[in-house]
């Protein structure tokens, strides 16, 4: 993506700027004094002790920060917002897939987190110990995050809907006591089993034994299960008898709050650890800052699903820590149609909605008038995550869903970060679309060459790699039982420096806005020019018959690699055959340069993607190269990648 130039930026208004929660000021203090302002920060925390030092860098590449502090997330979360007086205030309305709903107060889910606490003491774990949770989206399973952090023991949140296989092997890593699970989980109005997934998981790999101790099932669907005796029990036998009262403990700031798996360049997953004070501190900074919530007054919705990041630091620890009203909802957009997003928009006055650009390209591809057949006034502020967004997808969300007012805050971050890290300030940064514009202040990030030195603003070949080049308080501490390969992934590359190297490339645009491209290794090399694969991507959706586009570099004898596009169509386009193709390569050459021509455009029914959304580039290239296929258990349907294949 080229840098935008300065007049399409976008500047919020008078009266957004007016009652904004970030001003200048932010910055400023943050630059006067990085420590100081994070201590600032925590400050937004009740800490049960306070802390002596903000920072302990001296085992680096391990951090700790808030040193000597202690707090207990869970109370930061919910007690400490009934005791000052906000019981009654909706923490979650709670959408169900089949059209069931439930508002949680701060006083009912106190009762509920301490219900589970309580339970969880009586079969024994204690501080430390961990805990899977492999649920859809239900309260319960906020409940049990909760419950787990108030206790100090680690959670690790599984996708429902990954394989039993990939539940096995994160059970397993982090030898976890207890599964929580559910009887089964909603799909498009029918239950899909989800129990009996636990039940292969733990049985897989014949009598390999598993640290396993209880399974604790929700039921939600009402689907039979299988049951295995003295080791099985049911939520609403147990937990919902247990007592409601449960006083917190202070537990250490660098307490480890969860393990979250996330895939790597080899075959095992990387479980990611977070801990709490710091953690807390940045997710809820960044909560306040960058979506400039105002507790009692917004309705907060974050799409996204707890099985990764996104989950826990926006739907759970950062919003809830903010006292916030958040819309969860179980189930897909398209269930029962695809009104479905807005139908709930309407319902709560949801004023602030976060969600990913693959979604955002979705809608547009259903088409605006689903969008406009409903009230949306009630949105003053728009979310990206997960990937670039390309300037279409963003100016259609801006002025469809945003109704041309509302601001968007694109943010760049990952699960190793914990926490937002690059975004705009909603009422400080005029927006381009596409840039995730700066870092947030308190964060400091370059863009550098393979040998660590700058790359020069605004030049159009000054594309570089992402480095964080100071400590900040969510980042990961560690990937769990593995500390060589935590220190092998992040800071091998610039040792020397003492940099995080986050995967990404970046560049400045002339205006000093950053623009993060997307993974390195979908940075592609052709003739020895730098195209990202975001760029090619971008071109691809500007025309007026694609609705996603994926692009891979794959080997090329002649040129070292060669673009290779995979495209969806809009339903309304009426060219589908070769000329079709050549009009849209045309188009690439046009729009970046005739280097960036793809070699060749398939045109597919559907993208391989991962559960979180991303578009697994790695299988489109081993097609595109013809190779067997690597890994395709994260895929949310691997039956699409077949077809894609056989063509
Ligand atoms: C939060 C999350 C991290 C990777 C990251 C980058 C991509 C996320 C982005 C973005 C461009 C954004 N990414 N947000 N790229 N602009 N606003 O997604 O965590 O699942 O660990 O993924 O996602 O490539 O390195 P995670």
């Amino acid at each position: 993506m080229t840098g935008t130039p300065a007049q399409d930026a976008y500047a919020p208004s008078d009266e957004f700027v007016a009652a904004a929660n970030a001003g200048p000021e932010l910055a400023a203090a943050a630059e006067a004094d990085r420590l100081a302002f994070w201590g600032e920060q925590a400050a937004r925390l009740h800490w049960h002790e306070p802390w002596t030092e903000v920072l302990d860098w001296s085992a680096a590449p391990v951090a700790r920060w808030f040193v000597g502090g202690k707090l207990n997330v869970a109370y930061n979360c919910v007690d400490r917002h009934v005791i000052d007086g906000h019981g009654d205030q909706v923490a979650i309305h709670w959408e169900g897939e089949p059209g069931d709903s439930l508002d949680l107060t701060y006083s009912e889910l106190l009762a509920e987190v301490s219900k589970a606490a309580n339970y969880f003491t009586e079969i024994g774990l204690t501080a430390g110990d961990r805990v899977a949770i492999y649920m859809p989206m239900i309260p319960e399973a906020i409940v049990s995050m909760l419950a787990c952090a108030r206790l100090g023991l680690t959670h690790s949140v599984v996708f429902a809907g990954f394989s039993p296989t990939a539940l096995r092997q994160r059970v397993d890593d982090a030898e976890a006591r207890l599964v929580i699970t559910t009887d089964g989980q909603w799909r498009r109005g029918k239950s899909a089993p989800l129990k009996e997934a636990v039940d292969e998981a733990l049985y897989a790999n014949g009598d390999v034994p598993h640290s396993v101790e209880h399974v604790l099932v929700v039921r939600r669907t009402g689907v039979e299960v299988p049951w295995t005796e003295d080791r099985d029990v049911w939520w609403h036998e147990t937990v919902a008898n247990a007592s409601p009262e449960h006083e917190a403990q202070p537990f250490d700031a660098e307490q480890p709050l969860f393990i979250l798996y996330t895939s790597g360049t080899t075959g095992k997953p990387k479980g990611i650890v977070h801990t709490s004070g710091g953690y807390l501190t940045q997710t809820s900074y960044t909560h306040h800052n960058v979506f400039d919530h105002k507790p009692g007054k917004d309705v907060y919705w974050c799409t996204a699903d707890i099985g990764w990041v996104t989950g826990h630091s926006y739907i759970v620890y950062g919003p809830l820590s903010n006292r916030v009203t958040q819309v969860v909802y179980e189930g897909t957009p398209n269930s029962p149609d695809e009104h479905r997003h807005w139908n709930i928009v309407e319902k709560y006055g949801v004023s602030i909605y976060y969600t990913a650009p693959t979604l955002v390209r979705t809608f547009m591809k259903w088409g605006r008038q689903i969008p406009q057949a409903h009230d949306l006034s009630s949105i003053r502020l728009l979310g990206s995550v997960g990937e670039p967004i390309n300037p279409e997808a963003w100016r259609w969300y801006r002025e469809v869903i945003g109704g041309n007012t509302a601001p968007i805050v694109d943010t760049w971050w990952q699960t190793e970060t914990g926490a937002i890290m690059i975004s705009p300030l909603p009422g400080v940064t005029a927006t381009k679309p596409g840039a995730a514009m700066a870092t947030l202040p308190g964060i400091s990030a370059k863009i550098v060459d393979e040998n660590g030195n700058d790359v020069t603003l605004g030049e159009k070949e000054a594309n570089g790699y992402l480095v964080l080049d100071q400590p900040w308080p969510s980042m990961l501490r560690g990937i769990w039982g593995d500390p060589e390969r935590y220190k092998a992934t992040y800071w091998e590359r610039y040792a020397e420096q003492g940099w995080y190297f986050a995967g990404d490339g970046a560049r400045y645009d002339e205006d000093g806005a950053l623009w993060v491209l997307g993974r390195v290794d979908d940075v592609m090399n052709i003739s020895g020019h730098r195209i990202s694969t975001a760029e090619v991507e971008s071109a691809l959706v500007g025309h007026h018959s694609v609705a996603e586009a994926a692009v891979v570099g794959a080997n090329d004898e002649t040129t070292g690699q060669g673009i290779v596009a995979f495209v969806i169509l809009k339903g309304s386009a009426e060219n589908t055959g070769d000329a079709l193709i050549d009009e849209l390569k045309a188009e690439v050459s046009r729009s970046i340069s005739p280097i960036a021509k793809p070699r060749e455009i398939h045109i597919v029914p559907e993208l391989p993607k991962t559960r979180s959304g991303k578009i697994m580039r790695r299988l489109l290239r081993d097609v595109a190269e013809g190779r067997e296929l690597g890994d395709t258990s994260t895929l949310v349907d691997p039956k699409v990648f077949e077809d894609i294949k056989s063509r």
